[in-house]
């Protein structure tokens, strides 16, 4: 038994999870209830799928409970609420959270093993609800389970998609796109609530009318009318007791103007109406950090802010009525990225044209509600919509950016007189051949605050992207580091760790997570160091399995475990990472007796259905591992695996088994990464560029325990300033020269030479963009670190230790006490049970 340390003194005030609100015997009666009652089925004939279905139905009736009681509890106290509006939600698998957040797993598992059904087995039916494409959408879903633990009223406000994320299938070492149907056999969580169905306005023009007081107004004749069915999911806190909800719109016909048609015997006609409206929600956009300039992802971001603002406004007034003083006390709007930005001008048009506020007044509540989560710095990605196109779309919202704009202007004016060049800088309008809108300026102008998500990251945000902002509202901008949750990234994903910190150090922590600083003191101790690893073993052991389900391959479970998980990105450099690998291989064959640790690298990765040279980078990666797996001069030190279809319920099974994490993205690119965080957190030792919260890894767990390398943000700059050129590299390291050479030969597509040729010419002719070959070198000598590292077990059982120990300051309770402080403003609201 161990003494219980300060830190987990001080956390005592937050409360232990409950205790189960069911036994085991209660439990079982609800899941064969349900068995019988709601799958129509019995114990004899169900299969996993209907276990699945009635398990979820036997907790979802815990969460309603909650669910019922917070509403009621924030209804009573008229709390301030957080409304987090985000184009992507990327929830995964829920069963499982929902069972850990209750405190039920251990039951169910034992009435379902009871029942001769295996739990494993059961959370296997689930499909993951992958609303979203990366990162950005997986911190929206780790910031709801935070702010529900934390007892927060809060909303998450998106969009009902029909198709989450395409599903990947690899043929022949090429990336295949199939829809994914997350809900064609029913989603057991979410709750259809017609009586909270919206309509939104599109297209059409604006009529200016003279009002009784002179006034000038303004009347939009929309052209069509969609209406917005919301579908709520509950996110159920750690411990149970707040629940929250994730409101989700799905679009659907009005039918509001196609009676006439019908009735003229247009039936064919108005269906087709019908599937237009319907097509809206249809499928999310696969589009990771590239802005498309469509037509229908424009229209999908006002539906679902148009939505949220009626809904919002609905339940204010249901306690306020036309009082719009309070509005800014008891609502605040955080905007995940530019994506939801559009709802700035809606609630400017809502409060002038129908509220009949005077501007300034509007304004005041407007810019007092939005604050702004900024996430990239990549050109490509910073959202700008052609003025045309908003005009056809929202006529109305375009001439309230240019008013927007125009008394912005003014401003500049006074703080910067007769500078234009600052001023078409820092615009709404991009005076270019085609006149755009650029949603980060208005963002910005629109929103109290502005954060980005890493400390370097904001730094640049302020220095690079936004500095006259800055020297404008030198309080607007801030910082508030990314976080994950670890209830479902340490506890829920790696049971047999977290059973290991819990007889250490209590079961505090994943509410608590600093107390893992308490695991520092065994980093040393050999029997801890044993049980550490035997873990990150037998969780190596079950991800082979794995591996060979899903790849055929049998992998060697004394490699060391090399992960690199996330979107396919040039700048996220896997084709660095892919040289790498090609080089060991290289050495291999030329000296046999080359001296390495046998390492085992995989990758999972989704590329964009559009992104040219991401895919074949993934073809690349299929084909040299093909090679090099069946090459019996190298498969024993060397092997190479593609995991096909990436997504949250994927890497809750990598994840544990990770010895190293790679993030290696070119530094200033990354704006703060999250993976990094959650390998980290299992214990996996980074190996890293000084980018993103790579820096605050490091500054958390010591230059000991991670091996950084390569250029920084300012060398970066420096080099392209000076001017870059690969060929440097090519022609003076004979290395890089032959393996770049060898991607454009026959080796490793036989039969056809230059099938992986573009991956060596966007990294010559291409110039090289994210200067892989520059960092070459400093990549590889951190390899052979990490080799040797590897080697002595004493050494690196430490290093795994103190990674797990050292991460607490990457929990989303941490990001979101920051928002709460920094931004938001807002008081938890015990919910009483
Ligand atoms: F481009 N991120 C993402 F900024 O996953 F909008 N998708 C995106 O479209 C964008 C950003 C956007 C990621 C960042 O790349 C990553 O560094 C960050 O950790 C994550 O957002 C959450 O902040």
């Amino acid at each position: 038994k161990t003494k219980k340390s300060k830190a987990s003194q001080a956390a005592s005030t937050a409360a232990a999870p409950e205790t189960p609100k069911l036994d085991k015997g209660e439990l079982k009666a609800a899941i064969v209830r349900h068995l019988h009652c709601t799958l129509g089925t019995d114990e004899n004939k169900a299969n996993n799928h209907a276990w699945w279905k009635a398990t979820c139905a036997a907790i979802q009736e815990l969460v309603l409970e909650g669910l019922r009681k917070t509403q009621k509890s924030h209804y009573f106290n008229d709390t301030r609420a957080v409304h987090y509006f985000s184009a992507e939600f990327l929830m995964g698998r829920l069963l499982s959270n929902n069972m850990h957040n209750l405190n039920l797993f251990e039951t169910a598992n034992d009435a379902l093993t009871e029942l001769g059904i295996s739990l494993t087995d059961v959370l296997e039916e689930e499909p993951d609800m992958a609303l979203g494409n990366g990162g950005l959408g997986r911190l929206a879903a780790c910031f709801i389970d935070s702010l529900a633990t934390m007892e927060m009223p809060a909303i998450g406000y998106g969009i009902h998609y029909e198709h989450g994320l395409f599903r990947q299938e690899i043929k022949n070492g090429a990336q295949i796109e199939r829809p994914d149907s997350w809900r064609d056999y029913g989603n057991p969580w979410e709750i259809c609530r017609p009586e909270s169905i919206q309509e939104v306005s599109l297209y059409g023009y604006v009529e200016t009318k003279y009002g009784d007081n002179g006034r000038i107004q303004k009347e939009w004749h929309p052209g069509s009318i969609v209406k917005g069915v919301p579908w709520d999911i509950p996110v159920v806190g750690y411990g149970g007791k707040t629940v929250n909800v994730l409101r989700l719109w799905q679009s659907q016909s009005s039918g509001y103007f196609n009676w006439d048609v019908f009735n003229a015997g247009g039936y064919v006609d108005a269906q087709v109406e019908n599937v237009q409206a319907e097509t809206i929600s249809k499928v999310l956009y696969p589009n990771d950090e590239t802005e498309a300039g469509k037509e229908l992802r424009l229209i999908q971001q006002y539906f679902f802010c148009a939505c949220s603002l009626k809904d919002i406004i609905r339940r204010y007034k249901r306690a306020h009525g036309d009082d719009w003083s309070r509005f800014t006390d008891q609502v605040v709007i955080q905007l995940n990225d530019t994506h939801p930005a559009i709802a700035i001008p809606e609630l400017m048009r809502i409060l002038v044209d129908r509220a009949e506020l005077d501007w300034d007044k509007a304004w005041q509540i407007c810019t007092k509600t939005f604050a702004y989560t900024n996430h990239t710095l990549l050109p490509e990605a910073l959202e700008k919509w052609p003025a045309r196109m908003l005009e056809k779309i929202l006529p109305r919202h375009l001439e309230i950016i240019y008013e927007i704009n125009h008394r912005f202007m003014a401003e500049v004016e006074k703080k910067w007189p007769g500078d234009n060049a600052i001023k078409s800088k820092l615009s709404i309008i991009e005076e270019s051949s085609e006149k755009m809108v650029r949603m980060g300026n208005l963002s910005v102008i629109g929103s109290f605050r502005v954060n980005g998500v890493a400390e370097i990251h904001s730094m640049l945000v302020k220095k690079n992207l936004f500095p006259e902002f800055d020297q404008l509202w030198p309080e607007k901008l801030t910082n508030v580091t990314n976080g994950i949750t670890p209830r479902r990234w340490l506890k829920a994903c790696n049971p047999a760790l977290s059973a290991l910190i819990d007889k250490k150090i209590g079961d505090q922590w994943p509410l608590n997570l600093s107390q893992l600083t308490e695991l520092a003191v065994y980093a040393d101790n050999k029997t801890f160091q044993k049980q550490f690893m035997k873990v990150k073993q037998d969780n190596k052991v079950a991800l082979a399995q794995t591996i060979k389900e899903l790849t055929g391959l049998t992998v060697n479970t004394d490699a060391i475990f090399d992960i690199q998980i996330k979107r396919l990105h040039e700048y996220k450099r896997q084709h660095l990472n892919l040289l790498h690998i090609l080089a060991l291989y290289r050495r291999l064959l030329e000296n046999p007796s080359y001296d390495m640790h046998p390492r085992v690298f995989i990758f999972g990765a989704k590329a964009a259905p559009g992104y040219t040279l991401a895919k074949d980078i993934i073809f690349a990666i299929n084909k040299v591992a093909e090679k090099i797996n069946n090459d019996p001069r190298v498969n024993t030190k060397l092997q190479v695996v593609f995991l096909p279809n990436y997504r949250v319920s994927l890497a809750e099974k990598m994840i544990p088994a990770a010895d190293v994490s790679e993030q290696i993205s070119t530094a200033g690119k990354e704006a703060s990464g999250t993976g990094n965080m959650k390998l980290a957190l299992n214990g996996a030792v980074t190996v890293g560029t000084l980018d993103g919260a790579n820096i605050e890894i490091a500054e958390e767990v010591g230059d000991d325990n991670i091996f950084i390398f390569g250029l920084t943000v300012d060398e970066v700059a420096e080099l392209k300033r000076k001017g870059y050129s690969p060929d440097d590299y090519y022609y003076k390291n004979a290395e890089i020269k032959a393996i770049l050479d060898w991607l454009e030969t026959d080796y490793f597509t036989p039969g056809k030479p230059g099938a992986l040729a573009s991956v060596k010419h966007s990294l010559l002719s291409g110039g090289d963009p994210y200067l892989c070959l520059a960092d070459f070198d400093s990549y590889s000598a951190a390899q052979e670190q990490v080799d040797a590292a590897y080697r002595d077990k004493t050494r690196w059982a430490k290093m795994a230790i103190m990674n797990t120990a050292m991460m607490g300051k990457f929990t989303s309770d941490r990001s979101i006490k920051d928002y709460v402080d920094r931004v938001w403003n807002l008081t938890a609201c015990i919910v009483e049970n």
